[in-house]
């Protein structure tokens, strides 16, 4: 399933990035084969079982935890869009995989809704923030209804710094106006501006939702992952050169390389390059 000569996929058309900079995300459909939905699904499940954890699992380090989820990193189906919106000199920062069966009590009251990034939502003193991230979330079970654990956005809200909530995330408070749950199968991709207000659902259906996450940002972004064991391991040989970018795997490890002062030597540049597919109209994808 790795792929080891990895097509980087094409570039987002200018209708995607309009609706992509109007709404903060976009759904892409059927992304995934069956058997690829089969593949990531069945991996995530085995390291669910390999935990013992019959219940929910939020399991950080996507690759670290199920290696056979490489592939998800640089699927050539919505890669483009990752390198369309941050350029090349980038990483995954921070990557989870989620189950979460059906619940059979009803959850406490608790604020879910957030934007990605932590401390950058802090620190960074502009209005609107600048993006700095974006996420994919492959969807490998039916959220085709709400209800579902279904993804909830606020569209349009990424460019809004802060959003009125409750005093307090366990205070019963009423979900933002205008929020949607997404609805997808499996195999289908959100792709979202770290900045858009999300939420995660509660899932009281049958369907056990299952799903993979992966952040990406520019690699002088600390990476909140923990990759540190991953070139030991015998799966890393199977990996792409830029898969191993993505996971943190070019350069000396001085941190210098990841101010791009390298392109010639980061996998992901030279992917685009060779492809003409670098665009001077971008910064981000200008040397
Ligand atoms: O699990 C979800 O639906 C939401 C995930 C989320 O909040 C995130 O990836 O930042």
């Amino acid at each position: 399933m790795t792929q080891v000569q990895a097509p980087v996929g094409v570039p987002m058309t200018e209708d995607e990035r309009d609706q992509f900079e109007r709404d903060g995300y976009l759904v892409v459909r059927s992304v995934l084969t069956d058997d690829e939905v089969a593949v990531a699904r069945a991996a995530i499940l085995r390291f669910r079982e390999r935990r013992g954890a019959a219940g929910a699992l939020h399991q950080l380090s996507a690759v670290t935890a199920c290696p056979e989820l490489a592939f998800l990193l640089d699927h050539p189906r919505v890669f483009g869009y990752v390198w369309s919106l941050l350029g090349w000199n980038i990483h995954v920062y921070h990557s989870h995989v989620d189950v979460h069966p059906q619940l059979t009590r009803r959850q406490p009251d608790w604020w879910h809704w957030h934007q990605d990034g932590g401390r950058q939502n802090r620190e960074l003193e502009t209005d609107p923030r600048p993006r700095m991230s974006v996420k994919l979330a492959y969807w490998l079970s039916d959220v085709s209804e709400p209800g579902r654990g279904n993804f909830t956005v606020l569209p349009g809200s990424h460019r809004i710094n802060w959003l009125p909530g409750p005093p307090r995330r366990d205070v019963a408070w009423p979900a933002p106006q205008g929020a949607v749950q997404i609805t997808a199968n499996a195999g289908d991709v959100v792709v979202f501006d770290r900045r858009l207000w999300h939420a995660r659902s509660d899932n009281y259906s049958p369907v056990t939702r299952v799903g993979a996450f992966f952040g990406y940002t520019y690699r002088w972004v600390a990476g909140r992952d923990d990759v540190g064991g991953l070139p030991r391991r015998p799966e890393w040989a199977t990996f792409s050169p830029v898969q191993r970018q993505l996971l943190g795997g070019a350069g000396n490890g001085d941190g210098d390389h990841a101010w791009g002062h390298e392109p010639s030597t980061t996998p992901l540049y030279g992917e685009l390059a060779n492809r003409g597919l670098l665009d001077g109209a971008i910064p981000a994808l200008i040397r």
